[in-house]
């Protein structure tokens, strides 16, 4: 009789545990925002973001992180993109290392297009996709 009692509060004890552990790892899959690398410019010289076309969810954040031919920013183009850019673009130019811009968790899904001031010309644009 011992025996099964304490086998039954062990049992119970690890189903506790079992389902605290599930409901925080369901809970936190779906709270975890990303983080996505974009290279500004290459090492060989080319004026590109890469990659130049990305797709996130609400809430992610895109790393602009400068490998060749400094300097570079990120301006968002408000009359090309699905929401409020306001805040979004990074004017500072960056001579090296990088910056972060996050998307707020309820940006508006759609495309969102951005250029680099000052290779906007070379063709140096950008297109990020918030998914719905
Ligand atoms: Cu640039």
């Amino acid at each position: 009789m011992r025996f099964i009692q304490s086998f039954l509060l062990g049992l119970t004890t690890t189903l506790a545990v079992l389902l605290v552990m599930g409901g925080f790892w369901s809970g936190s899959s779906t709270a975890l925002a990303a983080t996505v690398t974009v290279q500004m410019g290459t090492p060989a010289g080319m004026l590109v973001f890469e990659p130049a076309e990305i797709a996130i969810a609400p809430g992610d954040t895109v790393h602009y992180e400068v490998a060749g031919v400094p300097p570079h920013n990120v301006v968002f183009d408000p009359g090309n993109s699905a929401g409020d850019v306001s805040g979004l673009s990074h004017p500072a130019f960056a001579m090296s290392g990088g910056f972060d811009i996050s998307f707020p968790a309820d940006a508006t899904p759609g495309s969102y297009s951005y250029y680099c001031e000052p290779h906007r010309g070379a063709g140096m644009i950008g297109k990020i996709t918030v998914q719905g």
